[in-house]
């Protein structure tokens, strides 16, 4: 197995005040330079990001403004030696994005998430990344008669060529999600992603980006998902995270709810070499509404030992021995095998 260190990324939505849909936040806001601050501390080597994380009220600023603020930020990351992972559009805040973004019924709101793209492909540029990130949060429907599902995929792969031919150098991430905020979504799994991008005009330039909850709210294995878009070359960001069973995203820490499914999804990315690229490790993770401020990051902290040490446990995994016991077909024992590996014995 090759080995190679690993590099990892948060998101400043990542360090959450607790508000969820039946009650008010429980801890107060920090500011931005306070979570660069803390990703540091940490040693996390990347902060990704949303258009507006990077240029609050985007919508409301000059592309001059935009281009100041944004070069403003990419010193900030420089001298905190913090490299921009990503920027994503954030499409689903914006009333305009009520009836989802590229898939909107409305031409005119289809036209702002397409030129809101846009300007988040000038954030990129003048932060130093080729990456966007494209969580198609509202790219779906609540009821099956109010969308046209096979005009929708249309739309969506016009957007993502308006993208591409905006500028040549970026890449396109996509990161499906079956559910939530939509009841179902177009773009729910792995190889709906990339199929979709072998129907844009530049397929190279499209890949995919696995969140380990999303895969495992659409059914799957996040492992398998990995071994999938690698296969393509396609897996060029990660959100690990965890999620127990099929209820709201929950975000938990990575190996918080199943250490096995976390396992498999470290060996899948050994075995496929990611980061050997320059992609990062990135957590999608949130805190408990129940957390205090003073253990306000132990969340992102717990996911990267709980990842650091699986890796360990990936690289002393006695493969000779598991191999013997597939030859055998005596999957009985080596499923005792993986669980002993995990309990360290
Ligand atoms: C929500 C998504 C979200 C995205 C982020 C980047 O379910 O996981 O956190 O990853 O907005 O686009
Ligand atoms: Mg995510």
């Amino acid at each position: 197995m090759a080995k190679h260190n690993y590099k990892f990324c948060f998101g400043p939505w990542n360090i959450s005040e607790g508000q969820d849909p039946y009650g008010p936040t429980t801890r107060p806001p920090q500011s931005f330079d306070w979570k660069l601050a803390q990703l540091k501390k940490l040693g996390f080597d990347a902060m990704m990001f949303h258009d507006d994380d990077a240029v609050p009220d985007i919508d409301s600023k000059s592309d001059a403004q935009l281009r100041k603020e944004t070069k403003q930020l990419k010193k900030k990351l420089a001298d905190a030696g913090v490299a921009a992972e990503m920027v994503a559009p954030r499409l689903w805040f914006d009333p305009r994005t009520i009836d989802g973004g590229y898939t909107s019924n409305d031409p005119k709101c289809r036209k702002y998430a397409v030129e809101r793209s846009l300007r988040c492909i000038d954030v990129a540029k003048y932060l130093g990344t080729d990456l966007i990130v494209l969580w198609l949060a509202r790219e779906g429907s609540y009821i099956r008669e109010a969308k046209n599902a096979r005009k929708c995929v249309d739309y969506l792969v016009e957007a993502v060529d308006a993208m591409l031919a905006y500028d040549k150098k970026i890449r396109i991430s996509i990161e499906p999600k079956p559910n939530e905020p939509m009841d179902h979504a177009y773009v729910p799994t792995i190889g709906h992603a990339l199929a979709i991008a072998q129907l844009t005009s530049d397929p190279k330039r499209v890949g995919c980006l696995i969140e380990s909850a999303h895969a495992i709210l659409a059914g799957l294995d996040p492992a398998d998902e990995i071994d999938f878009a690698m296969s393509f070359g396609k897996l060029w960001s990660l959100h690990l995270n965890d999620q127990n069973g099929l209820k709201f995203d929950q975000d938990k820490p990575f190996g918080s709810a199943n250490l096995r499914v976390a396992f498999n999804q470290v060996r899948a990315l050994e075995r496929n070499g990611y980061g050997k690229n320059g992609e990062y490790v990135c957590f999608d993770v949130h805190p408990f509404r129940t957390t205090k401020v003073e253990h306000w990051l132990a969340h992102l902290d717990n996911s990267r030992r709980t990842f650091l040490k699986l890796v360990q446990k990936a690289r002393s995994f006695k493969e000779k021995q598991a191999q013997a016991l597939i030859k055998d077909r005596n999957y009985a024992a080596l499923d005792q095998m993986v669980i002993e590996h995990l309990l360290g014995r």
